[in-house]
């Protein structure tokens, strides 16, 4: 297989490309700036994307990899867009700006966002956006911010990963044993400070942020076969969730059963870890993400 890049019309009518090579291939959403798959060769799709997710300019997709941006959750009150979730980078149309054949078995496309005056309306700074993706036998995914403007901002991020799994019931997330985490799931209103025993296994709504989390975490799916490997640099905290049977069902989005067969691991700079550019500073968030055999019992 040649190390190929092509753009075509794919779900909604929406601007996809895809970049192809003997290692592995993986499609992006120019509307996002969304991977909304990656499939290395002789393995199953890595990420989950809901059958009822929306297509639509404007609209979040639900499943791949959304880009929360420069915002996570929702936006703070003076900005006057709660209706916004996890910010408008995601809702943006993003433009190719350079593809890289590095390998047979490795390539590289950066895609670019700029500030304009609608964004300024939404949130009043100037930036400049490049997400790097490299599709290999690992993908690589670099969110790089730089500040573009004459004032200093504060901006908050997560790469929303949602990862294809068996069964959340039989699933495993190691590598936050030890840590604290901030619980956002409803049971545990108001939200507290919980020290995480062991692995992060799955037996209602799951939604946390974990504090000082730079370890690799690893997904281990028994049903699947397989592990995930999820490798970061430039982010101290990451959030797990799984919206498990009530949220599923309140999710217009989101298939009741399909909580069985996802989870999300996100690396991100949330709450305390909300990130400070300078005029002209850049900053960037890393993730490397892989499959592999399964080796933890
Ligand atoms: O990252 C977890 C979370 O903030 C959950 O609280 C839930 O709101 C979810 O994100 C929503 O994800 P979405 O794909 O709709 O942005």
């Amino acid at each position: 297989m040649d190390n190929t890049f092509t753009e075509f019309t794919g779900a909604g009518n929406l601007p996809f490309v895809r970049i192809a090579n003997q290692a592995a291939v993986a499609e992006i959403c120019l509307m996002g700036g969304h991977i909304t798959s990656y499939v290395p060769q002789n393995q199953q799709e890595l990420f989950f994307i809901s059958e009822k997710s929306n297509f639509k300019a404007g609209m979040p997709i639900r499943g791949g990899v959304p880009l929360c941006w420069p915002w996570f959750g929702a936006p703070a009150p003076e900005l006057q867009c709660d209706q916004i979730l996890h910010g408008f980078a995601r809702q943006s149309m993003w433009s190719i700006a350079k593809t890289t054949p590095i390998s047979d078995e490795e390539s590289a496309i950066v895609l670019v966002l700029k500030s304009t005056p609608e964004s300024m309306q939404l949130w009043a700074h100037s930036f400049y956006l490049e997400l790097e993706v490299v599709v290999g036998k690992k993908l690589q995914i670099r969110l790089a911010t730089t500040n573009t403007g004459n004032t200093t901002f504060t901006y908050s991020q997560a790469l929303h990963h949602y990862f294809n799994i068996g069964d959340i019931h039989q699933l495993r997330v190691v590598g936050f044993d030890g840590l604290s985490f901030f619980d956002k799931a409803p049971m545990a209103t108001p939200p507290v400070e919980n020290p995480q025993v062991g692995d992060i296994t799955f037996r209602c709504e799951t939604d946390r942020i974990y504090h000082h989390h730079t370890a690799d975490a690893v997904i281990v799916d028994p049903v699947l076969q397989r592990q995930i490997r999820i490798s970061k640099a430039n982010s101290d905290t990451s959030v797990v969730w799984n919206p498990w049977i009530a949220k599923a069902q309140r999710m217009a989005d989101f298939g009741d059963e399909e909580y069985l067969r996802m989870v999300c691991v996100e690396s991100g700079n949330v709450t305390y870890d909300s990130r400070t550019l300078a005029p002209g500073e850049k900053h960037t968030l890393e993730a490397t993400i892989a499959i592999e055999p399964l080796c933890h019992d």
